[in-house]
């Protein structure tokens, strides 16, 4: 698994965020392999309303999501706990390719779907203790491009936010005290848009629970 060396050969662009670790690869994959994946996803993917606490309260989530990983993989996410669903050979492809690109292992994918401009994510961070203190999430948008912003955890002002616009096939790497530090969202949008796929990638070890 080894180092993340950035070279001059590969497509990352490193971000500002002070005391974290961000990277965005704008074009990780070409357009028509981005399409093609867009399309399988939508179609194969069992998509699910998560339930989701927000402020004591037990609300849907205002986006389609599935989890899938490995056996051991679950995740206790919003008090809910998760048991996988199992990797289709497409998803354990790209997860090969995305442990390669970003120099982690990942044994499991959160996969959001944002059917439009009106689903949306909350603020938060993926800091749940499964995930370890300096976890490496790859996150890999398609379809739509849309805003993901990250603002600190404390005393944030308007510039302080950092937004990113996460295009079709690109990748964004998250790491060293990124969730520690920052919490990140993706707004709502009154522009006409289309469908978005978000995947994250992720290590989930159980035992740490
Ligand atoms: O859709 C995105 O870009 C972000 C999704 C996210 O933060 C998450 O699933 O934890
Ligand atoms: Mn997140």
């Amino acid at each position: 698994m080894g180092l993340f060396d950035q070279t001059a050969a590969d497509g990352w662009q490193p971000l500002p965020l002070p005391h974290a670790e961000l990277s965005l690869w704008p074009h990780w994959l070409a357009q028509d392999e981005a399409d093609a994946l867009l399309a399988e996803l939508r179609a194969t993917i069992p998509w699910e309303v998560h339930r989701i606490r927000i402020f004591g309260r037990e609300v849907d989530s205002p986006r389609l999501s599935c989890w899938i990983g490995d056996k051991d993989a679950t995740y206790v996410y919003s008090r809910t706990r998760f048991e996988p669903r199992p990797w289709t050979p497409a998803l354990a492809a790209l997860r090969d390719r995305i442990a390669q690109a970003c120099g982690a292992r990942f044994n499991s994918v959160l996969a959001n779907l944002y059917r439009d401009g009106r689903d949306s994510m909350g603020w938060h961070s993926d800091n749940e203790p499964e995930l370890g203190a300096q976890p490496v999430i790859a996150s890999l948008s398609l379809g739509a491009v849309r805003r993901f912003r990250l603002k600190p955890r404390e005393e944030a002002t308007r510039e302080d936010v950092l937004g990113i616009e996460l295009g079709h096939g690109s990748l964004l790497r998250m790491a060293g005290d990124t969730q520690q530090r920052y919490v990140h969202d993706l707004p709502k949008t009154s522009a006409a848009v289309g469908p978005r796929i978000n995947l994250t990638f992720r290590w989930v070890d159980a035992s740490r629970r």
